[in-house]
């Protein structure tokens, strides 16, 4: 098998005004959409963060991605990290998602020619990362602090009679009884079981108490989390850090660095979570020198492919790392390859967090995912187990075009808001 074609789509996709440390969302978030076809007909998906430098890289890598055979990624991976120059000098950066266009162009090829490879011997993309130990997936309620508004305007039209999720999807969510509101809507809605509140926007004391009125409205039997990436000082994390012990399930990168998650973690009796201190491989070994943290949310985007997140995990698991997973602004593509890999990686044990619910845009056939009882059920179709809807595809791209957005930068966007917002490594 051979693969013949690559075609890379840039899309924008509606994005609501999240609120985050270090800024808000635009109205429209970015991905890029890529598809492999093989000489005997099959096409692969795979779906990544977007913008002109992943698009460009993605485009810089077809010459040495077709004419490969899907099954053979050692071989793949190679020429494009020899041929890539990008690939030596890939830097994550301090910004709350991760800059490494290299990786993210690797993990998207990667996806598709799993995808591929399912199709070819009709078999759903877990059975080749093992085979399925759950068949069901369970993710996590993401919750935002976020200005009124559902993101676009182009291609997406709010409805006011809307109700339930689709209207608190839109609301405001600054006040605890707001985070509340929006919490059930969203619990109601897909079933979720554990709660992520994304913080380091407001001052902590806000914030706190926005997760102690989660805690009074679900009760002790419902995990909760807390993310401020990174903004909060040493000082500020240990204070409202101990006023969370026994109450959070994890705590997610409240300080900047491994160093200082290192202190913290000593100073604090709870878990400690990341996604932005040890994010490759490369930081493992720090990591487990001085006891940075306690769980590593994985990212197959982030990592390099579905391969290295089970590599990842069977590294967590020899140092008694616990393994969660992170998310961005994604769509259904995302969304599958993280339940197949999810399905198949036996020490994946905490829900997924996931900001799917958070878009209205789909670009797949069917249109949305559906959850149940918070969970995914794991397609037993061949490959990922989804197809592209080519006209939404094409919508999106218009999108992209007419947007104006080529890079994300929740900074900028936030100014024109705000203008006395500034970038701050440590807000608080
Ligand atoms: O979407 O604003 C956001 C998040 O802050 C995101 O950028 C982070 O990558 O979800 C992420 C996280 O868990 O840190
Ligand atoms: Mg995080």
């Amino acid at each position: 098998m051979k693969i013949v074609e690559m075609h890379v789509t840039p899309i924008a996709i509606c994005d609501p005004p999240l609120l985050n440390s270090v800024g808000i969302h635009q109205p429209y978030a970015l991905r890029t959409i890529l598809e492999l076809v093989t000489d005997d007909g099959l096409s692969g998906v795979g779906e990544v963060p977007g913008g002109e430098k992943v698009a460009a890289m993605l485009n810089a890598a077809v010459d040495y991605v077709v004419g490969k055979d899907p099954f053979q990624l050692n071989a793949i991976y190679a020429a494009l990290q020899a041929q890539l120059q990008e690939a030596q000098t890939d830097q994550r950066g301090d910004t709350p998602w991760d800059q490494r266009t290299f990786t993210h162009v690797y993990s998207a090829i990667e996806v598709a020619c799993y995808d591929l490879m399912g199709k070819a011997i009709e078999r759903p993309v877990a059975d080749l990362l093992g085979g399925v130990i759950r068949e069901r997936v369970p993710f996590a309620a993401y919750l935002f602090f976020k200005r009124a508004g559902a993101g676009g305007p182009l291609g997406f039209e709010s409805d006011p009679n809307d109700t339930g999720w689709a209207a608190a999807r839109q609301a405001e969510a600054i006040t605890p009884e707001q985070i509340v509101t929006q919490a059930k809507a969203m619990c109601e809605h897909y079933g979720f079981k554990s709660i992520k509140l994304k913080a380091g926007h407001f001052e902590p004391a806000h914030e706190v108490e926005c997760l102690f009125a989660l805690r009074e409205a679900f009760g002790p039997d419902t995990p909760l989390r807390i993310d401020p990436n990174g903004v909060w000082s040493l000082e500020t994390a240990i204070q409202w850090g101990k006023q969370m012990e026994g109450v959070l399930e994890y705590y997610e990168d409240p300080v900047r660095g491994q160093e200082n998650m290192a202190k913290l973690r000593k100073a604090v009796d709870l878990p400690l979570a990341t996604n932005m201190y040890t994010t490759s491989f490369g930081d493992l070994p720090n990591s487990i020198a001085i006891g940075a943290e306690d769980i590593i949310l994985c990212d197959h985007h982030f990592w390099g492919g579905l391969r290295a997140c089970q590599e990842l995990a069977a590294i967590c698991r020899t140092f008694g790392r616990g393994l969660s997973m992170h998310s961005n602004s994604h769509l259904g593509i995302s969304l599958m390859a993280m339940v197949h890999l999810a399905a198949a990686t036996p020490h994946l044990t905490y829900d997924l967090d996931t900001h799917y619910p958070w878009q209205a845009d789909e670009v797949i056939q069917g249109g949305h995912v559906q959850f149940e009882d918070g969970m995914i059920t794991v397609p037993k179709t061949p490959g990922l187990g989804v197809e592209l809807d080519r006209e939404a595809l094409a919508r999106l791209h218009e999108n992209y075009l007419a947007c104006g957005i080529k890079k994300r930068d929740d900074t900028h966007e936030m100014q024109k808001l705000d203008p006395t917002w500034k970038e701050a490594l440590v807000r608080w």
